[in-house]
């Protein structure tokens, strides 16, 4: 069987560490393109220069041709320009609009049969845009960010109540942005929900408030202590995971970012739901009972990613 080809479009933080890491677990071969001459190639070779080290049979190429993507089976996309601190991810929507353009393009002409996970941000609208450019069927073109806001609550949970993060198992939906919203009632360790373990007194409800608050910040936190960039290490691992969902056709259920029609109350939106993920790309979009504060919280979160859309598609028009 020939190896699959995974193209990471942005060769930046997040590129190169997800370069690594597929090649850690010998996805396939690795095409890492950017705009940026050289940089690239010079990061493919640093990583090739890891196989004998690690040990792993996976050719990787640096390149500045879309050419070189052709016939793709993955393609995850980080080209654009990251926040600055006090920059929120709205404030990028113009630039990385543009960066989606040309990476939907290249998508189209090289490899139209491929797997899309865009996390460029801001993410929500970005992936609408990205499918829009591409002319990707919407199953195929999927966003990055649930199961990395997951994680982020699962960390803190786990440290809250003394327990291994494996038994954690979080849940958040909505947008990626300060709006999404962690659902403690279906997030579980071991099984038991959150808001039971707060009953049995392992914590209390203003701690896991903050956890909440704690969570819906991650991404800022970050920003906020690294200075020159955003995070890469959880956002590339989050990524490889639902590449491997659908190259290995696992069927994994996985908060992502996905075109919603008909489900959630919703008429054609891409917005943080659980979704199953295999060979077929977003299979179904699971939904699950939102009451009170959740129902409401998502709402603001759907409205949130709405707005962002109008300034995107007026902006899409003078492009
Ligand atoms: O949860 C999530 N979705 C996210 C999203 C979590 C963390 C960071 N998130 C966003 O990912 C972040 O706000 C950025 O929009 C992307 C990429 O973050 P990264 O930290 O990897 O940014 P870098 O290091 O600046 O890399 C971006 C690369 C850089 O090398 C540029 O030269 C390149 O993108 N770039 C392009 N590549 C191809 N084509 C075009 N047009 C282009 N423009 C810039």
């Amino acid at each position: 069987m020939a190896r699959k080809k995974i193209a990471l479009i942005g060769a930046g933080m997040i590129g190169g560490t997800l370069a690594h890491l597929a090649a850690k677990k010998e996805m396939g071969d690795i095409v890492l393109f950017d705009i940026a001459e050289g940089m690239p190639q010079g990061k493919a070779l640093d990583l090739a220069q890891c196989g004998p080290i690690e040990g792993f049979d996976a050719s990787i190429k640096g390149t500045n041709d879309y050419a070189d993507i052709a016939g793709a089976d993955v393609v995850i996309v980080t080209a654009g320009v990251p926040r600055k601190p006090g920059m929120s991810r709205d404030d990028l929507v113009g630039i990385n609009l543009k960066v989606m353009k040309a990476v939907g393009e290249g998508i189209r002409i090289h490899c139209p049969d491929a797997f899309v996970i865009c996390i460029t941000n801001p993410l929500d609208a970005m992936v609408w845009a990205l499918r829009e450019f591409s002319g990707l069927p919407h199953n195929k073109v999927v966003g990055m960010a649930g199961v990395l806001d997951s994680a982020r609550f699962a960390t803190f949970l786990a440290w809250e109540f003394g327990v291994s993060v494996k038994d954690v198992n979080a849940f958040v939906l909505g947008g990626h942005g300060d709006t999404m919203v962690p659902v403690t009632n279906y997030t579980t360790v071991s099984g038991i929900p959150v808001d039971d373990l707060v009953k049995m007194g392992k914590s209390s409800k203003e701690k896991i408030d903050e956890i909440v608050k704690r969570t819906r910040a991650g991404g800022g936190e970050i920003v906020g202590l690294l200075k020159t960039g955003s995070a890469y290490y959880a956002p590339a691992t989050s990524a490889i995971a639902m590449a491997e969902a659908y190259l290995g056709d696992q069927k994994r259920i996985l908060p992502c970012a996905v075109y919603v029609e008909g489900k959630y109350g919703l008429d054609g939106l891409y917005v943080g739901v659980p979704t199953v993920i295999g060979a077929n790309g977003a299979e179904e979009v699971i939904e699950i009972d939102l009451e009170g504060e959740a129902k409401q919280n998502f709402q603001v979160s759907v409205d949130a990613v709405k707005e962002l859309l109008v300034a995107c598609k007026q902006i899409d028009e003078s492009l």
